[in-house]
């Protein structure tokens, strides 16, 4: 099924200057960018993108640093994205995440660089809730037919 999927790359990615390295990954793999765009999260937003972390510890920490520097979200399509690019992004923690994840290959910890929808219907709250219709673009790419065949 083709799906989209949203991705946030965090603060720590835009320190460690690594927003293209994460981005080529996803460019490589065959995901369409639907649509892509850089802002600062407003505590706001953070509530309800991680409310099912509002009442553990370590959530005010969270949203300070999710709030240290701007983000940029990205939706990306294409067949089965949500899990294809969880994958590519790896588990939570970095220092034990596979080798070949971005987590995996870039991160430590926790800090862990990327945020991806973990489930499609989630990812459709997600894509609404950080961007409007018209910055979401549908179009034909070039290589299409060599990704997917017929
Ligand atoms: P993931 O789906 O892998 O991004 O992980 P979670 O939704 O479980 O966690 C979201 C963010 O909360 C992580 F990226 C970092 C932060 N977190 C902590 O700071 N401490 C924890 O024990 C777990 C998560």
């Amino acid at each position: 099924m083709i799906e989209q999927t949203l991705v946030l790359i965090k603060p720590d990615a835009l320190q460690r200057n690594l927003i293209g390295e994460i981005i080529v990954r996803f460019e490589k793999k065959g995901l369409k960018i639907a649509g892509l765009k850089m802002l600062h999260l407003s505590d706001v937003i953070l509530e309800e993108h991680y409310a099912h972390h509002k009442h553990k510890p370590f959530f005010a920490q969270l949203k300070e640093f999710m709030c240290s520097a701007p983000v940029v979200a990205i939706v990306l399509e294409g067949l089965n994205s949500v899990e294809a690019v969880r994958r590519l992004v790896g588990p939570t923690y970095g220092s034990t995440a596979d080798v070949g994840s971005i987590r995996g290959d870039l991160a430590m910890t926790n800090i862990n660089l990327a945020h991806a929808a973990d489930s499609v219907e989630e990812a459709k709250k997600e894509i609404e809730r950080f961007f409007t219709k018209d910055e979401l673009f549908a179009y034909k790419k070039i290589d299409e037919d060599l990704i997917y065949g017929d």
